[in-house]
């Protein structure tokens, strides 16, 4: 029974790994879809949840499930695609591990073992979402939401969130620095590195909350400045892509990929939740911002730029696409990696042109039906008049 149940489970793994992907039929002329997600619980190689020995598990049972693979960091090294995917084991603790695939849209393989981070915060009791930044500083940083319990409160749930911060130069070995410390915000999650010194400091740009939920009076996505990255405090929080009411962003926001350069500002790939009856909607948005002065928004398409779409808005937390890596290449192409409902990893593929064209073209959000008509009747007419000359 061991032998043949084993065999079956190796199979079906190696069947998925190995299974090539295709564009899916969707369409918007903006990026393309995949039909099958590049990473799933289904990804995760057996030896890690069950036991191999037949002496000890006879029945060939699982003993250490895991539950989803989702909101992974990316990042290109000589010519490799990385993820460090956030696994969800089936106790509910989130952990990070590198997947490797040689083109970014399939054939994703985890290496041997996920990452063991240096135990330096005995109270920290869950990390996830690690965003990667290739810093001139010449390392590759890891921002994640560390996670303790709040025991400020009379509350079994209650949580704190913080940003910790680990580098490293090979995706190997990590070294772990101080989580960061922001002194307006009594909570940070979704906390990204920006790649490059911005007056001669470390950029970050934060998420300011004043629960773990609910982010409050936190008004959008933040950005500070510090001197020291191994022991990153940040004073002041500029407000950059703020949320508004009646749109995608209204109950939160929260920085995504680290940010992209093009000539012509900095392309941010941001999630926006708002709420609804069904609970929350969580879409991916984009907005740019200036080369010049990264806090200065200078593009902002209205609407979302990826939603949950068909068996994406089913899983553990539905109705949510939320992104924390994506790839630029220098041969101008863009790998999107976001996660559907909390549970898989898929890719979204462009290309900087199209992204450039699509932050700046696309329309921005007038804020109310009677002005989102008005602009709609306008596009309408111009397209009538233009088919109307042929
Ligand atoms: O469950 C949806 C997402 O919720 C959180 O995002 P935010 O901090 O904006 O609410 C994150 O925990 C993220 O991991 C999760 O996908």
């Amino acid at each position: 029974m061991f032998e043949q149940n084993k065999k079956a489970v190796m199979d079906k793994y190696e069947a998925i790994v190995n299974r090539k992907n295709k564009k899916s039929d969707f369409y918007n002329g903006i990026y393309d879809r995949y039909e099958y997600p590049v990473l799933t619980r289904d990804h995760i190689p057996p030896f890690w949840k069950y036991d191999m020995n037949p002496e000890t598990n006879p029945y060939f049972m699982e003993r250490l499930g895991v539950n989803a693979v989702f909101n992974s960091g990316a990042i290109e090294l000589n010519g490799k695609f990385y993820l460090v995917a956030r696994v969800e084991g089936n106790d509910r603790k989130s952990f990070f591990a590198v997947a490797e695939s040689d083109n970014g849209i399939d054939g994703f393989r985890f290496w041997d073992y996920p990452i063991l981070l240096d135990d330096v915060c005995p109270e920290e009791t869950n990390v996830y979402d690690m965003r990667l930044t290739k810093h001139e500083d010449g390392y590759i940083y890891g921002v994640f939401c560390s996670e303790s319990k709040d025991t400020s409160v009379n509350d079994l749930s209650a949580a704190v969130a913080a940003a910790g911060i680990v580098r490293t130069k090979d995706l190997k070995t990590w070294e772990r620095l101080d989580n960061l410390k922001t002194l307006n915000s009594p909570q940070q999650r979704n906390v990204v590195l920006h790649p490059e010194f911005v007056n001669g400091k470390y950029a970050f740009y934060t998420r300011p909350m004043d629960d773990f939920i609910e982010t409050g009076s936190g008004g959008g996505v933040g950005f500070g400045l510090c001197d020291d990255i191994e022991h990153a405090v940040i004073d002041e929080e500029i407000m950059t892509s703020r949320r508004k009411y009646h749109t995608i962003t209204e109950a939160k926001n929260g920085a995504g990929a680290t940010p992209i350069k093009t000539d012509k500002g900095w392309i941010h790939i941001a999630h926006g939740v708002r709420n609804t009856a069904a609970g929350l909607r969580y879409v991916i948005y984009v907005f740019a911002t200036s080369l010049e002065d990264p806090t200065k928004v200078i593009a902002e398409p209205s609407g979302f730029f990826i939603a949950p779409l068909a068996e994406e808005r089913v899983g553990d937390v539905s109705n949510v696409v939320f992104t924390n890596g994506a790839i630029a290449r220098d041969n101008g192409e863009v790998y999107i990696y976001y996660a559907s409902s909390d549970t898989r990893l898929h890719v979204a593929t462009t290309t900087i042109d199209k992204l450039i064209d699509y932050t700046f073209n696309t329309p921005t959000d007038p804020l109310r039906s009677v002005k989102c008509v008005e602009q709609r009747c306008n596009f309408i007419k111009a397209n009538l008049d233009v088919m109307k000359r042929g």
